[in-house]
């Protein structure tokens, strides 16, 4: 099963070269089972290089940063990107998701499907198209969002799953609530699932738990590819009789997202949280319980913070607490042995309390093991859950953008590549649609 993704912008571009590299760097710490799936996961091999090429296309708007892809120095001589499989022009989007979505998006879309389409061809079977990109610049959002509504139009039957870097909530430049909510509007109506990240916490998770003094984007996108990969990297279940019965024993991306995530079109934000991270050099003193581990996880989701920062105070049934619709609990590491009898065969009850969920709709957990030490952790956790968790950012980026429509703000750059003031204001009801439906649960 073969994973495609797109990386759209500056920020998709980043995160993606990120990603795979922590991917492959976990490929060759894996045992040769895990190393052949995740390899075909993710990569193709390229006889006439004698290298393996990630399965993907790359796109952004100017040159720099798909160059600075395509320099493999960085990733010392591991894998490549195909050069074929990139498309850049002179001028970027400006951060403006107007210019991103109807200038570029018409000029460029056929040439990007033309190199999806050979991507296609290349795959035996396709378990899920990712895209990686920011919500707040032009490219990554703008035309990220009008390629999301070509794919979708275009191949119906693709499963589409966004993985969109949300901006500082203190702010970056003056229009990014309008960009963001362009496209958490558009991408909601075309995807699958969204997972959103907050660069805020990420920062917050390289200052506190990393102690870098200044993080730069580079440390924030390392966190945030071994994030991603905690979720991404292919499971190798034990249970021969799992109730899935997926090819080599693993189970697609599509399948978690469709049978456990998101089961209801409503609801389809997701969030990730993982453990543990801590400096390298801590690595060899930490001895972590399984269940410490998982009581610290879940006190994350339920307080919505990092682990630094964790109010062991909340509980889930306290004012404020998020509530969850659905959460896929991802082990790695050895669960079946141990010396201390607390620790065999630990069955991680706290994802089945019934006060964790909503009580208004359907919900929905499971749990998957594997033996894999990921990210050299004698044990890890990863939690991907469908909760209340992006409310409050969702009603800070709405409530700034009803206050810039209002005083009509801006508008006219975005007037001048066919964007109107009803384009927004339909928008902005449809996000805020989104963040009353999940304060509502
Ligand atoms: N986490 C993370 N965020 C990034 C990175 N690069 C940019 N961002 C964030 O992305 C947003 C800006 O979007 P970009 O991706 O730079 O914009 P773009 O898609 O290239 O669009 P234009 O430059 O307008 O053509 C801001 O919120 C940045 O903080 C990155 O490498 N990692
Ligand atoms: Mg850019």
């Amino acid at each position: 099963m073969s994973v495609l993704t797109f990386q759209v912008g500056q920020c998709g571009n980043q995160v993606g070269q990120t990603f795979y590299d922590f991917i492959m760097k976990e490929i060759i710490n894996a045992s040769p089972a895990s190393q052949a799936i995740a390899g075909d996961t993710f990569f193709d091999y390229n006889p006439k290089t004698d290298k393996y090429e990630a399965r993907s296309v790359l796109i952004d708007m100017e040159p720099k940063v798909i160059n600075e892809c395509l320099t493999s120095h960085k990733r010392e001589n591991l894998w490549d990107y195909d050069p074929t499989m990139c498309l850049f022009k002179q001028e970027g989007s400006g951060n403006n998701w107007a210019f991103g979505h109807n200038i570029h998006g018409p000029t460029c879309i056929e040439a990007i499907l033309e190199k999806f389409n050979r991507q296609l061809e290349k795959v035996d079977y396709l378990d899920t198209t990712i895209f990686f990109q920011s919500l707040a610049g032009g490219t990554g959002s703008g035309f990220g969002s009008f390629l999301v509504e070509a794919v979708r139009e275009n191949y119906p039957d693709i499963d589409i799953l966004n993985i969109a870097v949300m901006p500082l909530l203190t702010g970056e430049v003056i229009v990014q609530n309008y960009n963001a909510t362009m496209t958490l509007s558009s991408l909601y109506e075309n995807s699958d699932a969204v997972l959103l990240v907050e660069n805020d916490l990420l920062n917050t998770t390289c200052k506190n738990l990393l102690k870098i003094e200044k993080p730069t984007l580079d440390d924030m996108n390392r966190v945030l590819a071994t994030m991603l990969s905690s979720f991404l990297y292919p499971v190798l279940s034990d249970k021969k009789k799992n109730f899935y019965s997926v090819l080599q024993n693993r189970l697609s991306i599509s399948d978690l997202m469709h049978d456990v995530l998101v089961q209801n079109p409503l609801y389809k934000l997701l969030g990730i949280k993982n453990l543990p991270l801590m400096p390298d050099t801590y690595q060899a003193y930490v001895v972590n319980k399984w269940s410490a581990l998982e009581n610290r996880l879940f006190q994350m989701l339920i307080s919505n913070t990092t682990e630094a920062m964790t109010n062991f105070g909340m509980k889930p049934t306290s004012q404020g607490a998020i509530k969850s619709i659905s959460n896929l609990l991802i082990v790695r590491g050895e669960t079946g042995v141990s010396k201390d009898p607390s620790e065999k065969d630990y069955n991680f009850p706290l994802i089945a309390k019934k006060e964790m969920y909503t009580a208004k709709i359907t919900h929905s957990h499971m749990i998957l093991k594997d033996k894999h030490n990921f990210n050299n952790n004698e044990k890890s956790l990863s939690l991907v859950s469908n909760s209340q968790t992006y409310v409050k950012s969702l009603e800070v980026i709405s409530k700034n953008v009803y206050k810039m429509v209002h005083a009509k703000a801006y508008i006219y750059q975005y007037e001048k590549f066919g964007l109107t003031l009803d384009h927004f204001e339909e928008a902005l009801a449809r996000v805020e649609q989104v963040y009353h439906n999940y304060n509502e649960l």
